[in-house]
């Protein structure tokens, strides 16, 4: 792969045109046939919101947002993302969940260049799964991240679904104190542990919004966990609500039950059965409160438990033909780094080796290296204290079984490994091209969980 600062360069023409404060324009409804050479043109800028009442906290957005843009594809079509750096620092955009070319995967060096303050750069791919999906740059990601760099991107079914209405709540906590001004997004000592917390909890922005649904209906719920650290022990008590998507896939429409974990960078979709007008449900992390879903009158017919949605086109694993691989989870206690020598805290490593975010040349050396086109089994072992919610790029797997839970097999592209947890994952390595395999605690990964594996 080689990227050149030409090719880059060629992605700035007609970049004078656009207007500076304008966000992301969306160009997707009624857009005329070949007018246009994109989609969305995505600015990333800083920003000043009002997260703390009264105060202002210096983001960095997404089209004059944060968390971003929402971004909307219909399944099969192209979407294509033009992306404009107004940050003071270079970045990317990788698109959680997406199975695309590893040109358009977002990862500095490997899929492309950074994208440096003035820049731009077209994402372009088709976005072959319907579901809940979402972007994020892979650069200096703890604050990239932490100051409001990540936004969904919701891929639409082909056909109409049996949801008349949905909403995304996008669930983020922020680094910050009282006055609503950041603080560190990661603290040594936390790193080395579960990762550094926000203090603010939010959702799509707000903290403990009320949010409006229509009375009757069965609103189609895509809970986006955006978040660096935190797993969400997400319940709605007192709320009829089913299961419909985990992740980018559809499964089984199945009871809520009484409460499921959202690792960072995971989905979850539930059908919600509104309740009558008037009744105030609270969405909660554990018994905290998250947000309030009020019902209001819609003046439509009660809708009924729409059917499950249509299966996406991930490839079905091999099981009894594929090659068996292992990755052990573990502490790796590096403590003693020179920071001022740019070094990187390890405290965390992947079959002994530990990634360095400074050291370009780690992609260079693959964990594993798979044959295109064979299936293959991941036996995932966690032998650490803390949970790590496991991400492969450019490839959906299906989690097959666990020592410590019971799984109905399901397609996904982030598995929470629970503590001293063993997991299996197939998957068939259709996707050419060196994948990030890391877990999305922010802090984690940039500590050294994080590794690449080659598909050729
Ligand atoms: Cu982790």
């Amino acid at each position: 792969m080689s990227v050149t600062r030409r090719q880059i360069l060629a992605g700035l023409a007609g970049v004078s045109a656009l207007g500076l404060g304008a966000g992301g324009a969306r160009y997707w409804l009624g857009r005329p046939e070949g007018a246009k050479t994109h989609d969305y043109e995505l600015i990333a800028a800083p920003l000043d919101v009002e997260l703390v009442p009264g105060r202002r906290t210096s983001v960095w957005a997404y089209g004059g947002q944060a968390p971003g843009l929402e971004l909307r594809a219909r399944q099969g079509d192209w979407l294509r993302v033009r992306f404009v750096n107004r940050l003071p620092e270079p970045s990317t955009i990788h698109w959680h969940g997406i199975r695309l070319p590893l040109e358009m995967d977002g990862v500095p060096y490997l899929s492309q260049l950074p994208v440096l303050p003035g820049e731009s750069f077209d994402y372009r791919f088709r976005v072959p799964d319907a579901g809940s999906f979402w972007y994020h740059p892979h650069t200096a990601s703890g604050e990239q991240l932490g100051r409001g760099l990540v936004g969904p991107l919701i891929v639409e079914e082909r056909e109409p679904t049996g949801f008349r209405h949905e909403r995304t709540l996008s669930l983020k906590s922020w680094h910050v104190d009282g006055q609503g001004v950041f603080g560190e997004f990661s603290v040594p000592r936390e790193a080395a542990r579960g990762g550094t917390p926000g203090r603010l909890s939010t959702v799509n922005g707000e903290a403990s919004p009320t949010l409006e649904l229509p009375a009757g209906q069965v609103v189609r719920l895509r809970i986006l966990n955006l978040d660096n650290t935190l797993t969400y022990r997400l319940n709605l008590p007192g709320a009829e609500a089913r299961v419909y998507a985990l992740d980018g896939n559809p499964v089984a429409p199945h009871p809520l039950g009484r409460e499921y974990l959202l690792g960072p960078g995971m989905r979850i979709e539930l059908g919600l059965r509104v309740p009558a007008v008037g009744t105030a449900l609270p969405l909660r992390n554990g018994p905290l409160r998250l947000a309030t879903l009020k019902s209001v009158d819609s003046g439509e017919t009660a809708a009924d438990w729409p059917a499950a949605l249509p299966a996406n086109p991930v490839p079905e694993p091999d099981l009894a033909a594929a090659t068996s691989l292992r990755f052990n989870f573990e502490w790796a206690a590096a403590l003693s780094v020179n920071m001022e020598q740019g070094g990187a805290f390890k405290f965390w490593q992947i079959n002994g080796q530990a990634w360095d975010i400074n050291d370009r040349s780690c992609a260079e050396r693959p964990i594993a290296t798979l044959q295109q086109g064979r299936s293959y089994i991941f036996e995932l072992r966690n032998v650490s204290q803390y949970q790590h919610p496991i991400h492969l790029h450019g490839m959906a797997f299906k989690v097959l079984d666990s020592n410590r839970r019971k799984i109905d097999p399901y397609f996904t592209d982030t598995y929470l490994l629970g503590r001293n947890e063993t997991a299996r994952i197939a998957l068939v390595a259709d996707n050419p091209g060196v994948w990030m395999f890391h877990c999305h605690v922010i802090d984690h990964m940039e500590t050294g969980l994080m590794a690449a594996i080659k598909v050729a």
